[in-house]
């Protein structure tokens, strides 16, 4: 395909619910949707950095600044006839993965519509049907907690997975598994730890927790693999996985037992699918992630989680537990079951809306025709 023009576009989007995590809180996001087209279709991709440079170096910032000087300029009316191609001509640039993944997001989107298929069905998805699960910030109260799991798994979602932080943890997992028994619960540090912090882990190996995701230092797997010997409960990585790699070390030294996928944390599908394959061929359950995404990240989520290794419950929810209004048609939804079905029309499946588009949009570059 022809790649004859890209868009660029920051949106503001205010989340229903301030989100806390251990490095930090947010409310406003500022996501850059990628839209591409060869002339006739167009794609859409989402850009998952951050605003600021907590959960990786990447921000909303950095995103724009190498997508618009080094990425579309490589892009622009160059002739793609597969993924492969689009990996070597981003290959020259170091890191970045998140800005590379929302392009790339973008060309599978436009490939998938162009040969008139779902994109899942285009990845080599087998699942129609994707268990769901929830992450839930850090709460102001532990009673505000309780009623927050509650609620969600009124709604069906099938695991809760809470946010964790020295002082916020060893109590706080006693009292919810006190309080849920029987819920498939799990908990994500977002790199809060250390090593020296290994008793609170032996503690909380007390309470059936399916996996403690990322507890020590982003870019660690050694530390990850001594706690994971001294602990009975899984870890899982997410911050320290950006390629099959990395995975495949990993998983190596035993510094996990299963993997958070994230696209643009690997830099997109194509590097997604290789993490998936080498987890799998290894008997590494892996997870899709989530960041705060609008719909178009989200339904590419979906069609992502797809992929037959996808065997636990991602942070892929509905669109009404982030935003009063999403910008895709129909909203993400969630059955009474914590599943979302995959789309049978072609692309990411869903209608993007352009007019709850333009009214967030506070700028747009366009590259091209
Ligand atoms: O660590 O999984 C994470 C959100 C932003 C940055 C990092 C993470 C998260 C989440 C939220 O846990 C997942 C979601 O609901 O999108
Ligand atoms: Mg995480």
């Amino acid at each position: 395909m022809l790649i004859s023009r890209v868009e660029l576009r920051e949106i503001r989007m205010r989340l229903l619910h301030p989100f806390e995590t251990s490095f930090g809180v947010t409310q406003d996001r500022r996501i850059i949707l990628v839209q591409v087209s060869d002339g006739n279709l167009e794609g859409h991709g989402e850009v998952t950095a951050g605003e600021g440079p907590f959960y990786s170096h990447e921000t909303t910032d950095t995103a724009w600044h190498i997508l618009s000087q080094f990425i579309v300029p490589r892009m622009l009316g160059r002739e793609i006839g597969d993924m492969a191609e689009y990996a070597a001509v981003v290959g020259g640039i170091r890191g970045h993965d998140m800005a590379k993944g929302g392009l790339e997001a973008a060309l599978w989107d436009l490939e998938a519509r162009r040969r008139k298929m779902p994109l899942w069905k285009l990845l080599g998805g087998s699942q129609e049907q994707i268990a769901c699960g929830v992450s839930i910030g850090i709460q102001p109260s532990m009673d505000r907690l309780l009623q927050v799991i509650q609620n969600e798994l009124a709604s069906g979602y099938q695991r809760i997975k809470i946010k964790i932080k020295p002082g916020w943890d060893v109590e706080v997992v006693r009292q919810v598994r006190a309080a849920f028994p029987r819920t498939l619960l799990m908990c994500d540090a977002n790199s809060a730890y250390t090593l020296a912090d290994v008793d609170r882990f032996k503690q909380m190996d007390a309470f059936d927790v399916m996996m403690f995701e990322q507890p020590l230092h982003y870019e660690d797997m050694v530390d990850h693999a001594e706690l994971q010997r001294q602990i009975g409960t899984p870890i899982c990585l997410d911050e320290s996985i950006h390629s099959a790699e990395d995975a495949r070390k990993a998983i190596a030294i035993g510094a996990c037992r299963i993997i958070n996928i994230k696209l643009g944390r690997v830099g997109g599908y194509r590097e997604a699918r290789a993490v998936h394959d080498v987890c799998r061929d290894r008997g590494v359950p892996v997870w899709c992630g989530g960041m705060l995404e609008s719909g178009i990240g989200r339904a590419h989520n979906i069609a992502l989680s797809s992929l037959e290794n996808f065997s636990l419950p991602g942070d892929v929810a509905a669109s009404k537990r982030y935003w009063a209004e999403d910008v895709i048609d129909p909203p993400v939804v969630v059955s009474p079951q914590g599943t979302i079905t995959q789309r049978s029309d072609p692309g990411i499946g869903y209608a993007v809306k352009a007019s709850v588009i333009e009214r967030a949009t506070v700028r747009t570059q366009v590259f091209g025709a």
